[in-house]
């Protein structure tokens, strides 16, 4: 039967949107038309403030010149190439810009296509470099409560957000998780990185004691939690966690698929804490978001240990058709580019203080019950309604839609991470418009 191509206008039955509300939504539709610099517009007209970088990833802002162009151009020059034993020159040229960026001794790049898929090619990654090294029994993933690492099956086994879990049967063996680090009360409105539960690392012993370490292969977490809504390292504690890692053998990932590219002030979440990892997982902010990409970083020492046998067999058996894609590739080059040209790490770093102040000012609004900040990230955390979890600061995030200002929620919290072309009248607009939304709040 021949399928009729010509949908009625306006039908948004089909898509199944992505965690989103899907019977809500479609009852009351919210739509971008269009973007520029740091402003959505919607169907209807209107400009929204882009208080989250798109989902994360936008750093640049939106429709940057420079990006549009390599994509354009690309697409003309040269569509696709084989990912599989056949290369393009613009997917080297990005793995060098960012091994060059990247904390010293990440010296090796592995594309994929999303946070969720570095996620996974990690946990593969780890695993299987225990095994060339001959200590096969490491196979076990660490990760943590609260932590997010995407929606695969490996990501959601290490990740943990019960939602994310619970409804998915089995999930993978061999994993167990590190306490959470929210400490809300003793670490309740800190700015930046709260003063308690560095102590909170040392579970990694305790599962140590409990698996041995020579069934470890890695702990992944994420190193400033975003999803979760916004949870700060306390003060040591990633350290505490290299060390242990260090102490037996275990490999640490840091998943930066958020923290990467300059949201902290820094090109990533490592430098900025000044604690290395053995492994990166990045993906959003890459490529300004516009075309999906990922990436893993991984040390040298991990690289080389698959660097045996006879050079003509392929050494990791893992790769995705779009690994590297040109079109991908050239949206990277072009966005780190962007980053440099414009200073906008150093914006970030510049505007961090200023956002810290304009944030913290909503203490004392109706139900406000917890604010966190770091780089231009910000959290605030808001006391349920009495049985209907959510649906406060869900009613937030509408009511801010109304006024022109885009903002994230998970649970009952906001979250906040503009573009980092942002400046401090933009900073005042979207801190106005939220104190409007939180005063309104039943
Ligand atoms: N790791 C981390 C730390 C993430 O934050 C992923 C992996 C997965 O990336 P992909 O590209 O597969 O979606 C993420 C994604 C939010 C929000 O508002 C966060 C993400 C995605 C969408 C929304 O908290 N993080």
């Amino acid at each position: 039967m021949a399928l009729d191509r010509n949908p009625v206008p306006n039908d948004l039955s089909a898509f199944w949107m992505p965690f989103t509300a899907n019977r809500q939504f479609k009852k009351a539709p919210r739509m971008f038309v269009g973007a520029k610099d740091m402003y959505y517009t919607t169907s209807d007209g209107r400009q929204v403030l882009d208080g989250t970088a798109g989902l994360w990833c936008c750093n640049a802002g939106h429709c940057r010149p420079k990006i549009t162009e390599a994509i354009q151009k690309q697409a003309a020059e040269l569509d696709y190439a084989p990912a599989f034993q056949m290369g393009h020159p613009k997917a080297f040229e990005l793995a060098s810009a960012l091994r060059d960026m990247a904390p010293e001794g990440m010296d090796h790049v592995f594309f994929t296509n999303s946070g969720s898929e570095s996620v996974e090619t990690a946990l593969k990654i780890a695993i299987a470099y225990h095994r060339a090294r001959g200590e096969g029994a490491r196979t076990r993933l660490i990760g943590r409560e609260r932590g997010y690492h995407g929606v695969n099956f490996g990501g959601i086994s290490v990740g943990g957000i019960v939602t994310n879990r619970k409804v998915f049967g089995s999930l993978l063996t061999g994993v167990d998780h590190l306490p959470h680090t929210h400490l809300p009360e003793q670490n309740a409105f800190t700015r930046g990185q709260p003063e308690h539960g560095a102590h909170l690392a040392d579970d990694l012993e305790r599962i140590v004691a409990l698996h041995g370490a020579e069934t470890i292969a890695a702990v992944i977490v994420e190193p400033m939690a975003g999803s979760t809504g916004v949870l700060l390292p306390p003060k040591g504690y990633l350290e505490r966690l290299r060390e242990i890692c260090t102490k037996h053998g275990i490999l640490l990932i840091f998943d930066e698929v958020i923290t990467g590219f300059g949201r902290l002030g820094s090109a990533f979440a490592a430098d900025h804490f000044g604690v290395m990892p053995d492994m990166m997982t990045t993906a959003k902010g890459l490529t300004n978001g516009v075309i999906p990409m990922g990436a893993v970083l991984a040390t040298g020492a991990i690289h080389d240990a698959f660097m045996n046998g006879p050079e003509h067999l392929i050494e990791l058996f893992h790769g995705y058709t779009y690994s590297g894609n040109p079109i991908a590739s050239a949206a990277g080059l072009a966005t780190l580019e962007t980053y440099r040209e414009e200073g906008l790490f150093e914006n970030a770093a510049a505007l961090a203080p200023y956002w810290e102040d304009a944030l913290h000012s909503l203490k004392g609004l109706p139900h406000v019950i917890d604010i966190r900040n770091m780089g231009l990230i910000g959290a605030v955390e808001l006391s349920p309604i009495a049985g209907e979890p959510t649906k406060r600061a869900f009613t937030a995030f509408l009511n801010a839609y109304e006024k022109g200002l885009l903002i994230r929620t998970t649970g009952d919290i906001i979250a906040m991470s503009p573009p980092l072309m942002i400046d401090k009248p933009q900073i005042d607009e979207l801190f106005g418009k939220l104190t409007d939304v939180l005063k309104a709040l039943d």
